[in-house]
């Protein structure tokens, strides 16, 4: 993107606010309701989202940049100085200032649902990477974007377990995609660990997690004008360990009726909306999952308690 006005990135689309109200509608007609963990992200909940990241019980996000510190040359030489990086979820961004740095990329190229996390953390790295050639994505990384032609060999980047959100058939479906956008893929994922520390990191203290959860009725009320009433359900997240996942409830705590636009719901008294998956891999896990998509795990990097990990995966020939 050349001649963009400076300070004011100019971000490809992806997506249609229609596209909302359709997930909406479908997910709560399934049996068991369902709502895509991308919605969290207005602008309160990139907000919430962001002291999510601060809570004593989250770990993951201070575990991956301790990591990413501590072998920050060495992911840098895995991806090679130069290279056009790709970022999904880039959200905040915490990661990325130190990745850039080390590797002075040809161009960065950051994907994001939420527009006012792309436009900010556009301007951020503008001001601090004056040079830096920056393509702001709008989109989801549940299909194939329309990306400018390369100039110099791609790298994914798709930090914060992010790839956790989705089932080991979207992850799949997710890293045959990117084979088809770089050589090179660096993955940050959670690891299994002791299910009471991750009860604890979906279940905090100051309940923070859940009004980000509970943030998600309101945004369906003020965007697609539905009538949930947030005291009627409850924050509920458990471990599921047969299959290796936290998964995150919204409980409705009476028998009730909500309505979206020109269609009514129905509730029994404790029957709950999903709102999301967050796998965890064991590294034996991850790398079948990588190899199933084409990928070879080349590198892998944990932190010192060995939460969590990041993966350094190289196309398979
Ligand atoms: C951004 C998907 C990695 O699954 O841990 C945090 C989102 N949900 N607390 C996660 C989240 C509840 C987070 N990811």
């Amino acid at each position: 993107m050349t001649g963009r006005p400076r300070g004011r990135p100019v971000i490809l689309l992806g997506l249609s606010s229609n596209e909302f109200f359709r997930d909406v509608i479908a997910g709560l007609a399934a049996p068991q309701k369902a709502l895509p963990p991308k919605y969290f992200y207005d602008d309160a909940g990139s907000r919430l989202f962001e002291r999510i990241c601060r809570l004593p019980e989250y770990y993951l996000t201070r575990a991956e940049l301790s990591l990413t510190r501590t072998h920050l040359g060495a992911i840098a030489r895995f991806a090679g100085k130069g290279c056009e990086l790709i970022e999904y979820g880039s959200g905040e961004s915490l990661k990325t200032p130190l990745l850039i740095r080390a590797l002075r990329p040809g161009a960065y190229l950051p994907v994001d649902i939420s527009h006012a996390a792309l436009e900010q953390a556009a301007r951020r790295l503008l001001r601090r990477f004056p040079g830096l050639q920056i393509t702001p994505v709008h989109g989801d990384f549940s299909r194939p974007l329309d990306l400018p032609r390369p100039r110099a060999a791609r790298v994914v980047y798709f930090p914060g377990s992010t790839i956790g959100n989705l089932d080991p058939e979207e992850a799949h479906a997710f890293l045959s995609m990117t084979r088809g956008q770089a050589a090179r893929v660096l993955v940050g994922v959670d690891l299994r660990k002791d299910a009471r520390i991750l009860h604890a990191a979906y279940n905090d203290a100051r309940g923070v997690t859940a009004a980000f959860n509970l943030n998600l009725l309101a945004r369906i009320n003020r965007e697609l004008g539905a009538d949930f009433d947030r005291a009627r359900f409850a924050h509920y997240a458990f471990y599921n360990a047969g299959a290796g996942r936290i998964e995150m409830h919204l409980v409705s705590l009476a028998r009730q009726a909500v309505r979206v636009g020109r269609h009514r719901f129905a509730f029994e008294s404790g029957e709950s909306i999903h709102t999301e998956n967050s796998y965890k891999y064991s590294t034996e896990g991850f790398r079948a999952l990588a190899a199933r998509a084409g990928y070879a795990v080349q590198k892998v990097w944990t932190d010192r308690r060995g939460l969590f990990a990041v993966y350094g995966l190289r196309a398979a020939q």
